[in-house]
């Protein structure tokens, strides 16, 4: 009796444990149909012939003010950062030069397909701040937001050619992933919980892009021989662009020089 109860449940078990897996298999093959059907294959592209444009952004004129934020609001914010923090939008570097300003191919690249990374582009809150403050995707790339914070953040991008939504994120939540699949130069990303909270997300459907840091200057690699136009964008001094023509392993500089707004 005991031994056919046994048989019973065994059974039951191995049935359970075959429907889901077939339900698992369907959905993953769905899903790679899906994304087969959507992405086509990227372009070949001769690495041997790729130069690079590189540069620097600087600034001349009367610089603003930095604009100190106030996080009253939340404790735990404040207590997170030790001493005054300050606006980036807007900052200028000790040596006259940018940082956070995007530099993308704008166009020239759209000749070719271009996979997105399997790598996931990665935002951080940190002490209630977006890290970095200006990000770089491709279309199509997975965008993970991770929180290093102890206070509930609400993350809100506000695309006009993407999807817009907003997700709060707890203390030790899981990452958030998300996908833009159209290109859009800029994404501003805004925190429902913290007002000050700011953040700028370049999608481009190419992979010729970067983020200035404390040195003002960028490289754009792997450029195939052509011609391109190179935008410079900033969130307070405008959007500058150059033409460049790329030879065969050639390396190109240009500089983009804000005045104030
Ligand atoms: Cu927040």
């Amino acid at each position: 009796m005991i031994n056919r109860n046994w048989i019973l449940i065994l059974t039951a078990l191995f049935v359970v444990a075959m429907v889901g897996s077939c339900k698992e298999a369907d959905q993953t093959a769905s899903q790679s149909d899906k994304e087969n059907v959507s992405t086509p294959a990227p372009t070949p592209i001769d690495q041997a012939t790729v130069g690079e444009v590189n540069g620097k952004i600087t600034f001349e004129g009367t610089r603003p003010k930095p604009q100190r934020i106030n996080m009253d609001q939340d404790p735990t914010c404040e207590q997170k950062n030790h001493g005054p923090v300050f606006a980036e939008d807007g900052s200028v570097n000790d040596d006259g030069t940018l940082s956070n300003a995007f530099v993308y191919v704008k166009a020239g690249a759209a000749r070719y397909v271009f996979a997105p990374p399997t790598t996931p582009a990665v935002l951080d809150q940190n002490g209630c701040m977006y890290k970095p403050h200006v990000l770089g995707i491709m279309a199509g790339q997975i965008l993970q937001i991770v929180s290093s914070d102890d206070t509930t953040h609400n993350i809100h991008p506000m695309p006009k050619n993407n999807r817009e939504w907003n997700m709060s994120q707890l203390p030790g939540a899981a990452p958030i992933l998300q996908k833009f699949m159209q290109p859009e130069v800029m994404i501003p990303i805004k925190c429902n919980q913290h007002n000050w909270m700011k953040a700028w997300l370049g999608v481009v459907a190419n992979p010729f892009f970067a983020v200035t840091g404390s040195d003002g200057a960028f490289t754009l690699k792997g450029l195939p021989p052509g011609d391109y136009t190179v935008e410079a964008w900033t969130a307070t001094f405008g959007t500058q662009e150059q033409k460049v023509t790329i030879g065969p392993k050639e390396s190109k500089a240009i500089n983009f020089v804000f005045k104030p707004s």
